[in-house]
């Protein structure tokens, strides 16, 4: 399979991040897309394409335009006042119902346009998010095209973004984004598993009340990890998208065993959601290793992993989400393609 890349991601660099009380350098850094590129070279998987630009209109499909505005004005407007670090969200409506209006004030719209402080905006945030969007946008234009499978190295990654909030390291939900493209290209209907370590609550979000799009996802149980206020197991999608939603919590420490199993669940749900075409979250966050997580998955888990998608609705396009342990994240992403070929071959197809 052949992968979607461009280098516009390194343009989004030198954030800062609020975690556990404490102002540090972010953990999603540009090495992570670098380290996932030279892994899929250097493993001989496929060729590295950059994407054309197809501009806007597939992004509009999924984000409101006032949101889209304000990410590609939102690092000016913090320059006018006067700031040259990295702008975060401090304020917001949380509480309050849903905001009246949208403040003037740059401060606010941080806050208006966020869900949490886990989305600095820097110089290059804009180009950055706008390029990874066309990523999984050109590798969802290849699986109409005939590709079986295709791999978009989205960075930033995507799944936390709502059609109007950025949050958890994503302002461009690229999976979504993707599997509207989809849609829009004729596919009927489109599953997105999210295998993502935590909840896509971005996508989960965007898709809430539509039949046309199956989200699954396997992360981190919401009681005790991020992002706390979604992805319990009796979210289920509402109006025409109730059942069109599942989420498999599972606890920290989990293992390759109890993984695999609920990943097993979320196949056969797919099986069953009659799909045409796949997008799948990938996240490799769930790894031993990984800075800020705790999943228990070792490397020679991500082949498996591959191995056991192929039996997803197809074709399938891989879009890259988290993963920190920026040593290892490379091998264990491209670990997932490696075993999804692997087990095509095996089985003639
Ligand atoms: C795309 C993606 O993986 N976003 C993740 C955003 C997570 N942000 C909050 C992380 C909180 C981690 N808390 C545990 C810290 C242990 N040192
Ligand atoms: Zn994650």
């Amino acid at each position: 399979m052949d992968a979607w890349y461009s280098d516009h991601h390194q343009a989004h660099h030198g954030q800062s991040e609020l975690i556990g009380g404490q102002l540090v350098a972010g953990f999603e850094l540009p090495l992570r897309a670098e380290r996932v590129l030279d892994a899929f070279l250097e493993a001989g998987v496929g060729l590295v394409h950059t994407p054309a630009d197809a501009g806007l209109a597939p992004i509009l499909a999924v984000h409101d335009a006032d949101y889209v505005d304000f990410l590609r004005g939102a690092w000016d407007a913090w320059r006018a006042i006067g700031r040259a670090h990295p702008a975060l969200p401090m304020v917001w409506h949380a509480g309050h119902g849903l905001p009246k209006e949208r403040p003037r004030h740059i401060e606010g719209q941080l806050g208006y346009y966020s869900m949490d402080a886990g989305a600095a905006i820097v110089a290059g945030t804009w180009t950055a998010v706008y390029w990874s969007a066309q990523c999984a946008i050109a590798a969802a234009s290849a699986l109409v095209q005939g590709a079986p499978a295709a791999f978009a190295i989205c960075r930033p990654p995507g799944h936390h973004a709502t059609a109007r909030a950025m949050g958890g390291y994503c302002y461009l939900n690229n999976a979504a984004i993707a599997a509207q493209h989809l849609r829009a290209l004729g596919q009927p209907r489109v599953a997105v598993l999210d295998i993502d370590y935590h909840h896509g609550n971005g996508t989960q979000s965007i898709f809430w009340q539509r039949d046309d799009v199956f989200f699954a996802s396997l992360h981190a149980d919401p009681h005790d990890d991020y992002p706390y206020f979604s992805g319990h197991a009796d979210e289920r999608g509402e109006g025409d998208g109730h059942g069109a939603t599942l989420n498999l919590p599972l606890p920290a420490g989990t293992e390759a065993p109890e993984y695999l199993a609920a990943l097993e669940q979320a196949l056969d749900a797919l099986a069953a959601a009659e799909c045409t075409a796949t997008v799948v979250s990938l996240g490799v966050d769930t790894f031993e290793l990984d800075p800020i997580s705790r999943f228990k998955l070792h490397e020679e888990d991500y082949f498996e992993i591959g191995r056991r998608l192929k039996r997803l609705p197809q074709p399938v396009l891989f879009v890259f989400e988290g993963g920190y342990a920026t040593e290892e994240v490379g091998r264990n992403a491209v670990g997932v393609m490696q075993g999804f070929e692997w087990e095509g071959a095996r089985a003639g197809g």
